[in-house]
């Protein structure tokens, strides 16, 4: 039975993830940090199923005793400051958890377990603003945050750590992925939340930043399956999991109104706070390697993500898409 370790496991992956392994036969050790209240809602349904560890991407020793408690064979990296306006607020602490925590992490696993292989949650967040349309493993990065300049440290400490040590380490550079489970200040969840609350008759209006930005979305459940696969080759590399399709943020918007019969010009307003220092205004993903090598595609396409989002907000406030 293989054990496989996940840091972020009570965030939005962690918890596809952990259901995905526990499926697989894995024993799953999940990474949580000491907080004043639990923070376990995501995995609550599995929480028996699981290994749950404390420890801090903040604290090298935390993790050195961490694997040395489970010596994983699998280790999956998603812990993160996530948010991206976050990011420009608190630059330095979004530097050591999202970036130099990889390295405590790695320095960890070069000490304790060197054999175990090990996922980064790498991000497109690291093209910015895009040098080519669409963006592959080849695509030279230009971040437009402090969360997209911490990832892009985290991508090449991990190249760094394979070419230094021959660690079996690798970055899947995931573009947007969504779910039910995303948190409520993502802008897709945002929305839904918003569509029910609306149509809950709890508010009227949803403020809005930049509504003409362009994502390639995608469903967690579907690249948290490319995660696993990435781990399974004999050989460690890069990987783009993207849907191949961008979208504006004003066509979630009407889609997702239009899920809960509603105009969303009826609701949205403009709010200027909501704006970024710099945006990064297009992202597209190419695909093709993980299509190929994995033989990895999603399943979700972006019609039936933003029914799915807008069918799962309207449960939680008990009201119908009538
Ligand atoms: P998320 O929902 O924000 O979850 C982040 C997780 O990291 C949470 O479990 C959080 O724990 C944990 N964490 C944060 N700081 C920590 C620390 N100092 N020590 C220990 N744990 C800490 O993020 P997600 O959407 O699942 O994304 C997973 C990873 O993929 C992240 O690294 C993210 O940056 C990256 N990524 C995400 C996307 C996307 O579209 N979702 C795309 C590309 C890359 P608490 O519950 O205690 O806060
Ligand atoms: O914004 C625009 C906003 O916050 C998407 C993280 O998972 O994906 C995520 O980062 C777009 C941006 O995600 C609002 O300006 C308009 O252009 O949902 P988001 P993100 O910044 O793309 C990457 C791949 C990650 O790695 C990150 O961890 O939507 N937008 N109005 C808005 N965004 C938000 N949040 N709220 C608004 O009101």
């Amino acid at each position: 039975m293989k054990k496989a370790l996940i840091t972020g496991i009570t965030g939005q992956d962690g918890s596809y993830l952990a259901e995905l392994l526990l499926e697989k036969g894995y024993t799953v050790y999940g990474m949580v940090r000491r907080s004043s209240t639990e923070t376990f809602e995501r995995v609550a349904h599995i929480k028996d199923r699981l290994n749950l560890v404390q420890a801090d991407l903040l604290d090298e020793l935390s993790l050195i005793k961490m694997l040395e408690a489970t010596v994983p064979d699998e280790i999956y990296n998603l812990a993160a400051m996530s948010f991206v306006p976050s990011s420009w607020s608190q630059p330095v602490l979004t530097g050591e958890f999202t970036g130099l925590g990889v390295t405590r992490l790695l320095e960890a696993v070069r000490l304790v377990c060197p054999q175990a292989r090990f996922y980064q949650a790498s991000s497109s967040e690291m093209f910015g603003k895009v040098r080519e349309v669409p963006q592959t493993e080849l695509t030279p990065f230009h971040p437009r945050s402090p969360y997209g300049v911490a990832k892009a440290y985290g991508h090449f400490i991990t190249v760094n750590y394979r070419e230094s040590y021959g660690l079996h380490a690798l970055s899947g550079i995931l573009f947007n992925h969504e779910s039910p489970r995303r948190g409520k200040e993502f802008v897709t969840r945002k929305i839904t939340d918003g569509v029910a609350r609306i149509k809950a008759g709890l508010q009227d209006k949803l403020p809005m930043g930049n509504i003409e930005a362009k994502r390639d979305w995608g469903f967690a459940g579907d690249y948290v399956r490319a995660m696993w696969l990435m781990l399974q080759q004999p050989e460690p590399e890069e990987y783009i999991i993207a849907s191949g399709k961008n979208h504006s943020v004003r066509e979630f918007l009407e889609l997702a109104f239009a899920c809960a019969g509603l105009h969303w010009e009826d609701h949205v307003v403009v709010d200027s706070s909501l704006m970024r220092p710099a945006e990064v205004e297009h992202l597209l993903g190419d695909a093709s390697k993980a299509r190929t090598r994995l033989g990895w595609k999603a399943d979700v396409d972006f019609p039936s993500l933003v029914r799915l989002m807008v069918d799962a907000d309207l449960q939680r406030y008990g009201v119908g898409n009538k």
